[in-house]
């Protein structure tokens, strides 16, 4: 009688936790059977009405249940666990197939990577570089280069004044006179540095990049000059890239020249962005004016020298075929990127 109601119970025990469909539901069903208030629980709180001499078997036998029924909830549990969590990793799942993310590296401007390659160039023939004031005084930038006030040479150079005296810079020419102050020859130097001039069209900005360059010894010549220029144009530009020397003027270098490369964007035959020449200018050189040398405390009759300064967007426009200079300011980074692909 006993026997088969232990036997009921199992078997309940067994169908109800088949049914549970989750570790909550399985709980509950395994509270009705061996919790505080179950059914097992109340089997053993009977056990006081039953006769003295059966209850050491009773006893037995209702903790032999108990640890049966416990058995078919722990089975039932694991079984559970094991079903939540292969579920879980199905939805975590990860396509391992799926391409990386990539991560953004920054790069240089490609004024920088232009400005750096000038610089090792030089380099490579001896050049020391040395930066000068972007704010500077109407002597540096003007008088010491020989063009005094009120001179119509610096309508060259249409100009933004803080005051009387003091300007930005138009050009990285004063780097010369404060070199020549402040060195004895033999000179080699580079001077580069951000300049300002009201300039506004596809190859003019108000704000750009020149680089100075200024050679002072004995017995330096225009010949030198068409060496040096000639020797770091090759080493900037591909093959095709053409030269020519043009004479100019600068009251600063006498005689004076510019350089010119062929056209970016039509390769030499005439466009508007070249003013239908087929050349853009990149620099202006020549050799330096002995009344520069002298201003600067050099000895004229012993020493002689050169100097050019060159426009690092020109270059690059040149170098990566840009068409128009203010792309290089607009800070658009698919542009940008470009320059910097791995
Ligand atoms: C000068 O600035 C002279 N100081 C160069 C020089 C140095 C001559 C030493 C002799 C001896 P120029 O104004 O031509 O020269 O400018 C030099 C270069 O700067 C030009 O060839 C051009 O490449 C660049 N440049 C001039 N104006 C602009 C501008 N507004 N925007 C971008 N590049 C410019």
């Amino acid at each position: 009688m006993q026997e088969q109601q232990f036997e009921d119970l199992k078997k309940r025990a067994g169908e109800e936790s088949s049914k549970a469909d989750s570790l909550n539901s399985l709980n509950e069903i395994k509270a009705k059977f061996v919790g505080k208030n179950g059914e097992i629980t109340a089997l053993l709180k009977g056990m006081k009405d039953i006769p003295f001499e059966s209850r050491a078997s009773y006893g037995k036998n209702v903790n032999a249940l108990k640890e049966e029924v416990s058995a078919i909830f722990v089975k039932k549990e694991q079984e559970l666990k094991a079903r939540e969590r292969e579920d879980r990793f199905k939805k975590e799942a990860v396509d391992i197939t799926l391409p990386g993310k990539r991560f953004e590296v920054g790069g240089l401007h490609p004024l920088n990577i232009v400005r750096n390659k000038i610089i090792e160039a030089f380099s490579s023939l001896g050049f020391e570089v040395f930066e000068g004031p972007e704010i500077d005084s109407d002597y540096y930038c003007f008088q010491a280069l020989n063009i005094p006030k009120d001179h119509p040479a610096r309508d060259m150079q249409d100009t933004f004044y803080i005051n009387d005296n003091i300007l930005l810079r138009p050009h990285t020419s004063p780097g010369q006179v404060r070199t020549m102050e402040n060195k004895k020859p033999p000179i080699k130097i580079l001077s580069p540095g951000r300049v300002y001039r009201a300039d506004d069209d596809a190859s003019h900005s108000p704000m750009f990049h020149q680089i100075e360059g200024l050679v002072v010894d004995k017995g330096v010549s225009l010949c030198d000059l068409k060496g040096l220029l000639d020797e770091f144009v090759k080493l900037i530009f591909d093959e095709d890239t053409k030269t020519r020397f043009r004479p100019s003027y600068f009251p600063f270098t006498e005689p004076s020249v510019e350089v010119d490369v062929t056209c970016c964007k039509c390769h030499g035959k005439g466009c508007g962005l070249c003013k239908n020449t087929g050349w853009i200018e990149i620099l202006g050189a020549g050799v330096v004016n002995k009344k520069v040398l002298e201003m600067s405390g050099i000895d004229s009759e012993k020493y002689s020298g050169l100097a050019f300064g060159l426009g690092i967007e020109r270059i690059t426009m040149i170098k990566y075929g840009i068409s128009d200079i203010r792309t290089l300011f607009e800070s658009n980074v698919k542009f940008l990127e470009q320059f910097n692909r791995r």
